[in-house]
């Protein structure tokens, strides 16, 4: 495929002999007995049998449409059958999807189809007021498919036919595109072969103990990494357990199923964590099934983690992942203090780590760097992104994450902060630059430098810095946020704070100095919110 950088034949050979890297497909993940409860959904309940056939019939349609393997697929589904379905049925017909979020809006999705020269755009109705069909019509893609009241397009329900034996993809294809958090004006394209997302998902099922009693509550949107493959609805269903899904994170909405399910794993964010933490204490569902908590994203403070196991009376995992690849996870039977104080150490015995100072040298053991990792299962390129890639990786092909981190001896990794110019907000990630870059479309604005300042649920919320042109009447953040959503910008993105100033204070070498407005929008705040989480 042109735009994706394949790992070196050295690596590629020791990945296969050393068994990280085999034949298995995405498509192939179904493992549980067909009589077993696969996935539950509203009123839903599927088996490994209903599933697989659901995913049979969905592929034969949708190559009865012309998708076919080497095509990617724009989806934007909710936390439903549909986008489980969906996903198996694209992956076996080796077309690959390109994970959407439901949040993400025109300007995301157009940049999206463009990017991946997407054939087809599979969508919900709508979400709440907004309607995605309208902003299909708009979409540069031959095919859209709509799951709910489709009006003049096929309703995903449509897409049926009889299965037949399928030409399907090599493990070495591209089988789904993530999306990277980014930091740069417009958001990258993460290519994950078969070999590579089968083993991440396989191996975090192994790590986590999931078998065929996991019942696995999804919360977080199906489309992340966390929820999809870490070990997520993906590596559920390899271990032959049962995935229900959720509509949210809400304690009134996750807490009943959980009780109802007996569920007993749970991904979450750390604002959910804290929502949950505090929630019992209102809420009088039995949760006393749940065993484990996973929480990762962004920084869970340990003071909360410490909280998990007596409050909700589960054990909790903390996980340092990303969309790129490595992953980090404090194992099941690691001391109270390492899951506590620590993300976790890498998946793979294969993943390899290096902490780097601005220089690129390694830094003395236990002192803070930069974070670069390269492995069998971490990017080797963003798509169709080279100049992007030759900044973002070593020249022997680490990827430069970005995050700073400190090593203990025993190899787990404290993340002390971010290098990147993003904000994480409470685990959505946004690129300053690409806000800075809609932000100076407004008229009355001259520059704009956003930054993110501490919260103490959010972990960070998004301040912009504006100077605004001469005589313009300054803007709301209410006016700014209209603007935004004119101009179909994802609502996670939209700041939470105004400031305006007359010049950005700059670093000796003339950089906006993001550091000191930090400081500044920090000291503006009240204390309690100055500390953090
Ligand atoms: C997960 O993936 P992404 O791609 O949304 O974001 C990755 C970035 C990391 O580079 C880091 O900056 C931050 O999110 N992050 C954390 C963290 N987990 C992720 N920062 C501090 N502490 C943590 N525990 O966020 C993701 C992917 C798979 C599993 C879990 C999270």
């Amino acid at each position: 495929m042109d735009g994706f950088t394949p790992w070196p034949a050295d690596l590629e050979a020791r990945y296969k002999a050393e068994g990280y890297w085999t034949d298995r497909l995405l498509g192939d993940v179904l493992r549980g007995a067909p009589a077993h409860t696969a996935l539950v959904a509203g009123a839903d309940r599927l088996t490994y049998a209903d599933l697989d056939d659901r995913a049979a019939r969905t592929a034969a349609g949708l190559l009865r449409l012309g998708i076919r393997r080497g095509d990617r697929v724009v989806v934007q589904l909710p936390n439903t059958v549909g986008f489980v379905v969906t996903f198996l049925a694209l992956v076996r017909i080796g077309a690959a999807p390109v994970l959407a979020l439901p949040a993400h809006r025109a300007s995301e999705i157009r940049h999206l189809c463009e990017l991946a020269e997407a054939r087809a755009y599979i969508c919900a109705d709508r979400d709440g007021d907004f309607d995605y069909r309208a902003m299909a019509r708009e979409l540069p893609v031959e095919h859209v498919i709509v799951d709910g009241e489709a009006e003049e397009f096929p309703p995903l329900a449509s897409v049926d036919a009889e299965p037949a034996p399928i030409d399907g993809p090599a493990p070495s294809d591209v089988g789904v595109f993530l999306l990277s958090g980014g930091t740069t004006g417009l958001p990258k394209l993460i290519p994950r072969t078969h070999r590579d997302y089968v083993y991440n998902l396989e191996a975090s099922a192994e790590l986590c103990g999931f078998t065929s009693s996991t019942v696995y509550l999804v919360v977080l949107p199906a489309a992340h990494n966390f929820a999809l493959a870490c070990p997520g609805i993906l590596g559920v269903f390899a271990a032959g357990g049962t995935v229900v899904l959720a509509p949210s994170g809400s304690p009134d909405e996750a807490f009943p199923l959980i009780e109802r399910e007996r569920a007993t794993v749970c991904a979450v964010v750390p604002p959910i964590a804290l929502l949950w933490l505090d929630a019992v204490t209102w809420q009088d569902e039995d949760i006393s099934s749940l065993r484990l908590l996973q929480v990762g994203g962004a920084k869970f403070a340990a003071e909360r983690a410490a909280e998990v196991p007596g409050v909700l009376g589960c054990a909790v995992q903390q996980v340092f992942g990303m969309a790129e690849g490595l992953l980090n996870y404090t194992r099941l039977d690691d001391p109270e203090d390492l899951i506590e104080r620590t993300q976790g150490r890498p998946l793979s015995p294969a993943d390899e780590i290096r902490i780097v100072d601005a220089d690129g040298k390694q830094v003395a053991p236990g002192e803070m760097g930069e974070l670069l990792t390269r492995g069998p299962y971490t990017l080797r390129g963003y798509y169709r992104a080279p100049e992007h890639n030759a900044r973002s990786f070593t020249p022997d092909g680490f990827y430069r994450t970005g995050d700073l981190v400190k090593e203990l001896p025993s190899g787990h990794l404290i993340v002390e902060g971010r290098e990147k110019d993003q904000i994480n907000r409470g685990g959505d990630k946004i690129s300053a630059e690409e806000l800075e870059n809609h932000l100076l479309a407004h008229p009355a604005i001259h520059d704009a430098a956003v930054v993110g300042v501490p919260d103490p649920t959010m972990g960070e919320r998004t301040c912009a810095f504006l100077i605004l042109r001469e005589a313009e009447k300054p803007p709301t953040l209410r006016d700014l946020k209209d603007f935004l959503r004119t101009r179909g910008v994802a609502a996670y993105k939209f700041p939470d704070r105004l400031e305006t100033v007359s010049e950005f204070p700059r670093t000796p070498v003339g950089k906006i100095s993001k550091k000191t407005l930090t400081a500044r929008a920090t000291a503006a705040l009240p204390p309690q919110c100055a500390t953090g989480p």
